[in-house]
């Protein structure tokens, strides 16, 4: 397959004024006419490049220029474009093809799915539906005139503001939108379905009024009031933190439930996973609440950082989703709490993007190359590429970033631009010079931070010495140096902040203090600190590096009771319970030892004891690192034995339910719902300390244990309860197991959202054999290989939630896991390649397991048919 190189990147040769489209939606054939007004772009030299526009599985039906039948062998067609010879200068083309969507099971162009016709063109999907210069720096003004049968289809949407209706037979009808501003063409959208919705509108700070739709099934109207306030409040958060203000005069949302990722922001009409919509306290947990507000605001912030400005090519990628999940975040813990929200963005940081950073698949924040853009959506652009828009706002200040973000916007409203655009708005507006800083764009790789400290008592002086390397990565052996913003505090033996004074300045200037490194070895030297400190580095973990800081166990107990920056905090309790599991792994202290245990058990109690500390908080620090967590840090140093793990943590979690049951018991009474059920941040935070304290006591497998979570799962009247009590029956072998099982599902067998939960919960089981049920429900009825919510329920949880079944030494989840791929590589390659990507680490396990995944990835490489998507990432891992 092709490689699509940065390097390779040439301006368009024509521009697309207008696009007009037409749609003739039927059930077997649908007709789509476009007319296009074409120009050439004359800033390039050559005039006789000929017209090239990208298609796939289009059946052309006639080409038009200026209103005149193009003879065949004026064009060419092949399975990928269309290309035209010898056109004007300016002219208009009509072209129409032929698309199935009811056959499209890859969910991306045009596609129907549960009776509902929807699109999905980003990356690349609106070749699918038309001839197209398919690339983001062409934009168009649209309109979109759509026809279909009345009674099946009695909802046409498309982007902008409906201009005009009608029928046009007794049975069929027809809207027609327009969309005054330009955009590329991966944000079209179209819906056509039997649909209901709710509507509320916002007053925007200029005094317009925007109507908002949510557009959902009938049987989901109920749902809709979350995310219906979280839009509010996020177009209310923009205005108030970047001046950005709605532009259109109607703002829709459609969930569906056949969706390839979460969300869509397609210029406004958003398409939404139905799992990002839909939520009543009944069928949503508190999480789900909160994914919903953060992607509903994700989404709807792209309507300046990606909509009004977008990108220059897909490379780019990373300046419109690093910047929107930075938005998202920054939203969020407005909403909700900042540490605990820094926490868990940097626990799944460290959980999927690290090791992505450090496989085969590493690449930079703006990639140098792929052959298949889908595969592109990852942690490393979304999430790191976020985390170089936090560590910018933390160097230039709130008001430097607002300015920078000012200019940008001011510079780059209506066109189609990239990174570098965006990092030079940040320097101009500030004077600032973030030329070392862009690495963090161009090198993959997570650096290292080494620390050497050293206390001076008679000068009463503190240095640290920091040294940073970034391991080589695919394509880049060598590393240079990086600007690295760290954040430090020091503690006085009481736990106390020290005032923070570096050597040169004149007096000392607060108590956490940012330390800019920009070479290999630096050392800052603190003065007038008046006993040897315990540091506090990396607060509010401000660089996303890997830190060795060798703190020793005392010193990480002595972080987690006092440190005053939370996430440092929380992150000093996860290294002391990680090092000593890892130690017990690797035999460096024996499990049984109960000097060991009390020395976990004790900072554990204070914790959970704790009256000063936020619930949420607690539960976050209380929160064991995972298996997989302990395998990506056991891996830097040594190879993953799953099965070593999961008894080690077994053990551990196990000893602390049995010492602290008691208290475990209190928290769990003390914290039941007093009066109604609310989801504000303090009702959630209790239920999550409630439900932690039955998970561990769920550990004990006791009758009178099981008999309390039975208690709870048939006494809830909210998800979050119902789930956490199926959650912790489902690991213990018992008849209420089964029981609670079966109940759900009759409970809830009409909510397909519901039973993703219902899927998932079995295949997160610790009972042994798990794979056999987990085959079992591949034939369930409500299962459907098709849907991917269903497949990332049951098949996903499997490897993500199950690690040691998944890695089990028969290699039957491995080979479970290929024949799933293999059987989606037809249907949607896209899924197909996001579940491929779990044998990417291969090489971190030990051998009789590497060798298990190597043989898997031989067999899927080698199958016939297979698609680019799974190629790329297949072929990836097999160098
Ligand atoms: N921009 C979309 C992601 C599209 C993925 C295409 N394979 C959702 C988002 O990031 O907001
Ligand atoms: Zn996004």
């Amino acid at each position: 397959p092709e490689v699509k190189y940065l390097k390779d990147y040439r301006p368009p040769a024509y521009w697309i004024d207008n696009t007009e489209l037409n749609f003739d939606l039927q059930e077997t054939n649908t007709l789509v006419k476009s007319v296009l007004n074409i120009r050439r772009n004359n800033d390039l030299s050559d005039k006789t490049i000929p017209l090239v526009l990208d298609g796939k599985n289009l059946e052309l039906l006639f080409v038009k220029i200026d209103k005149k039948h193009l003879d065949s062998d004026k064009y060419q067609i092949n399975s990928e474009n269309l290309t035209i010879y010898d056109v004007p200068e300016s002219f208009s083309l009509e072209v129409t093809t032929k698309i199935q969507p009811q056959n499209n099971t890859s969910l991306e162009g045009l596609y129907k799915a549960g009776g509902i016709f929807c699109t999905q063109c980003e990356a690349e999907g609106f070749r699918k539906i038309t001839y197209f210069p398919d690339r983001p720096d062409v934009m168009s003004k649209y309109s979109c005139t759509i026809t279909a049968d009345r009674e099946k289809y009695p909802i046409l949407l498309s982007n902008g503001n409906l201009i005009n209706s009608g029928m046009t037979d007794q049975n069929r009808h027809w809207a027609q939108w327009e969309d005054p501003f330009k955009k590329p063409s991966y944000l079209f959208a179209l819906v056509a379905g039997d649909l209901v919705y709710i509507e509320d509108f916002y007053k925007t700070k200029s005094g317009r009024s925007v109507t908002l739709r949510i557009y959902v099934e009938h049987m989901n109207i109920d749902k809709c009031g979350h995310a219906m306030q979280s839009l509010k409040k996020a177009m209310k958060w923009d205005e108030d933190v970047f001046g950005l203000e709605y532009d259109l005069d109607i703002y829709m949302i459609v969930a569906v439930n056949d969706f390839n990722m979460g969300a869509m922001e397609n210029k406004g009409l958003n398409i939404f996973n139905s799992k990002y919509v839909l939520a009543k306290p009944e069928t949503a947990t508190d999480i789900d609440f909160w994914n919903i507000e953060r992607v509903i605001a994700h989404e709807y912030f792209h309507n300046w950082t990606g909509n009004r400005v977008t990108l220059k090519n897909w490379f780019q990628l990373s300046l419109k989703e690093g910047l929107t999940v930075f938005r998202d975040q920054e939203f969020s813990s407005d909403m909700t709490s900042r540490p605990v929200k820094r926490i868990s963005d940097v626990r799944s940081l460290r959980s999927f993007q690290f090791p992505e950073d450090a496989g085969p698949m590493a690449h930079p924040v703006r990639p140098e190359s792929y052959i298949e853009m889908d595969n592109f959506y990852t942690m490393t652009v979304y999430e790191k590429g976020a985390e170089i828009i936090r560590m910018i706002h933390r160097i230039l200040g709130k008001q430097g970033f607002r300015k920078g973000m000012n200019l940008y916007f001011k510079r780059h409203d209506g066109q189609a631009v990239t990174t570098e655009d965006f990092v030079k708005a940040m320097e101009d507006a500030n004077q600032a010079d973030l030329r070392q800083f862009r690495l963090w764009y161009s090198q993959a790789g997570t650096p290292e931070i080494s620390v050497k400290r050293a206390y001076n008592h008679k000068n009463k002086t503190y240095s640290m010495t920091f040294t940073q390397k970034c391991p080589p990565s695919p394509g880049m052996s060598e590393k240079k140096a990086m600007h690295i913003p760290v954040a430090v505090g020091l503690l006085d033996k009481a736990g106390n902040d020290m005032p923070l004074q570096l050597a040169g300045q004149d007096k000392p200037e607060g108590t956490t203090i940012l330390l800019n490194l920009y070479k290999t070895t630096q050392t800052f030297e603190f003065v007038n600190v008046y006993e040897p400190p315990v540091p506090s580095i990396l607060r509010g973990f401000s660089a996303p590096v890997k830190l060795r800081a060798e703190y020793t166990s005392r010193e990480q107990a002595f972080l987690l009771a006092n440190d005053s920056d939370e996430f440092h905090r929380w992150d000093s309790g996860q290294r002391f319970f990680a090092g000593t599991m890892i130690n017990m792994v690797q035999g460096k202290i024996k499990n049984h030892d109960p000097d060991v245990l009390g020395a976990i058990i004790e900072p554990f109690r204070k914790t959970l004891l704790s009256t000063e500390l936020d619930k949420a908080f607690i539960s976050h620090v209380l929160t064991l690192p995972s298996e997989s967590e302990l395998g990506i840090l056991i891996s830097e140093t040594a190879p993953i034995d799953p099965e070593l793990i999961h008894q080690v943590r077994r053990f551990i979690t196990h000893a602390i339910a049995k010492a602290l049951k008691n208290d475990f018991e209190r928290i769990y009474q003390d914290n039941q719902e007093k009066g109604l059920y609310n989801i504000d941040a303090e009702s959630i935070a209790r239920r999550s300390l409630k439900n932690l304290a039955l998970s561990y006591l769920g550990m004990l497998e006791t009758p009178e244990i099981i008999k309390i979570a039975c208690n709870q799962f048939n006494k809830a009247e909210n998800m979050t309860d119902e789930i956490a009590a199926l959650g912790v029956l489902s690991h213990i072998q018992c008849s209420e197991r089964e029981k609670a099982i079966d109940d759900f599902y009759q409970k809830w067998k009409s909510d397909t959202l519901v039973l993703d939960k219902w899927f998932a919960i079995q295949a997160g089981s610790q009972i042994p054999g798990i794979i056999d049920k987990i085959k079992e429900l591949l034939n369930h009825p409500d299962f459907s290989i098709k849907n991917p919510n269903k497949v990332r329920a049951l098949v996903s949880s499997f490897c993500g939630m199950n690690p040691w079944q998944f890695h089990h030494i028969s290699g039957n989840g491995y080979k479970f896991m290929t024949d799933r791929i293999l059987e989606l590589n037809a249907i949607n390659p896209q899924i197909a390649a996001r579940m491929a990507g779990i044998f990417n680490h291969w090489k971190k396990y030990e051998p009789s397991r590497q060798k298990l995944m190597k043989a898997e990835l031989e067999k899927i490489i080698n199958t016939p048919d297979i698609s680019r998507h799974v190629y790329e990432i297949v072929s990836k891992a097999l160098v």
